[in-house]
């Protein structure tokens, strides 16, 4: 059993498909085990994307993301971490496999509808900063 930090983008958000993303998921065999709607702080935000600073696109990125509706949310299961990556897709929605979140409501690279935790200690550090901090 594992538990994996999934966000749900703004971009996804405005769109009113949270029910139909979460959807997948649950239908993956996922749990969804905490759930908020949180629109962050630059501090939760520059948090999160820790390794992507310094990167062209980072600021732009936080900016996209601070104070807009964000769902965050605890999801659980077998796999949960590599599960929920697939169930996402590539980062880039042309490139993301057919049928994935990403691949059927992404927008871009940067307003790709979810994130998911890349392995065990993103998840674990990424799930206290969105529901312990
Ligand atoms: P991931 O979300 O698939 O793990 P990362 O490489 O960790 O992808 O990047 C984090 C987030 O930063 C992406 O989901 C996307 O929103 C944004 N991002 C990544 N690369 C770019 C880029 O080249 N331009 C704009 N935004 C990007
Ligand atoms: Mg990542």
């Amino acid at each position: 059993m594992e538990r994996t930090l999934v966000l749900i983008k703004p971009d996804a958000v405005v769109k009113n498909i949270i029910g139909k993303i979460i959807s997948i998921y649950e239908e993956n065999g996922l749990y969804v085990e905490n759930l908020k709607m949180i629109s962050p702080t630059r501090k939760i935000l520059e948090e999160h994307y820790e390794e992507h600073k310094g990167k062209p696109f980072f600021q732009e990125l936080i900016s996209s993301l601070k104070d807009r509706s964000i769902v965050a949310m605890v999801i659980s299961g077998e796999e949960a971490i590599s599960k929920v990556r697939k169930i996402n897709g590539a980062t880039d929605p042309l490139k993301a496999e057919k049928g994935s979140i990403r691949n059927l409501y992404g927008i871009s690279v940067r307003q790709n509808s979810v994130h998911g935790s890349s392995d065990i200690h993103a998840a674990k550090r990424e799930i206290k900063i969105w529901f312990e901090s």
